[in-house]
């Protein structure tokens, strides 16, 4: 598993009360059955973490949207709905992982309506394990392909669609990832200032989290 992730469950996410992870953990997730060494290591992880006192909570990207009930009791995460409002002490924010509001990747709404569908999970999740890594590896090949014919406007969030989602949830600090263009922008939503971060992917040799201390949310950087 990535080293600054798990040292990062090991040392720094310790002092939190609270981690949410906004989707995308894994770069293809077809089932809480595949007990592959790679997963195994980061459940193991996330339960040891969970064990010590840190309570893990997770919203599905569009990578992992399969996670399910078993992977949660295993690691000790919570799965949470998409989009989740957290409500603190001294301040409000929405939690998302982003996807649903790039609109205009019209191919891309498409293929997530139809692999949220119930049925349609339920018939994938029916498929021998070896079937769904190969229908799994060609949908990332399809994406990755998909993804240079695709303008970078049509791949972010549309400012149509996040400012009613703002609106809709009541101008609370919004966070979320699944873009790879990490920012702090500042929408003005019915003449109210709101502002929207977005996370940063992991790499090798760097990782990022936002911090909140009642106060303020700040980048952390590792490497
Ligand atoms: O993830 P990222 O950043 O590369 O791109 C996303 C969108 N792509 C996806 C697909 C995932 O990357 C791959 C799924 C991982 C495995 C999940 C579990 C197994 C499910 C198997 C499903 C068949 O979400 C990409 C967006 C981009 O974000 C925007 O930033 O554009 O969207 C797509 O690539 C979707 C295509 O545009 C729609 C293609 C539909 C054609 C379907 C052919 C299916 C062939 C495979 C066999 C069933
Ligand atoms: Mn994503």
């Amino acid at each position: 598993m990535n080293r600054l992730f798990r040292d990062y469950l090991r040392g720094p996410a310790r002092q939190a009360d609270a981690l949410y992870i906004l989707g995308d953990l894994f770069e293809a997730w077809i089932g809480d059955d595949d007990h592959n060494a790679f997963n195994e290591e980061i459940v193991a992880e996330l339960a040891a973490a969970s064990a010590a006192g840190l309570a893990i909570s997770l919203l599905h990207g569009n990578r992992d949207f399969l996670l399910g009930a078993d992977f949660a009791q295993r690691s000790g995460c919570t799965l949470l709905p998409d989009p989740y409002v957290l409500s603190l002490p001294t301040w409000q924010f929405v939690l998302s992982h982003g996807d649903a509001l790039c609109t205009e990747d019209g191919d891309y709404q498409a293929f997530r309506a139809e692999v949220r569908r119930p049925e349609w999970q339920a018939a994938f999740l029916g498929r021998s394990l070896a079937e769904r890594q190969q229908i799994a590896g060609r949908m990332r090949d399809v994406s990755i392909m998909g993804k240079q014919q695709k303008s970078m406007a049509s791949m972010d969030l549309n400012p149509a669609a996040t400012d009613d989602f703002l609106r809709e949830h009541g101008y609370a600090t919004f966070i979320h990832g699944h873009t790879h263009q990490p920012a702090r922008h500042d929408h003005i939503v019915d003449g109210i200032h709101v502002e929207r971060w977005v996370l940063a992917d992991w790499h090798e040799d760097q990782g990022e989290f936002l911090s909140w201390d009642g106060e303020q949310l700040q980048r952390q950087l590792l490497r």
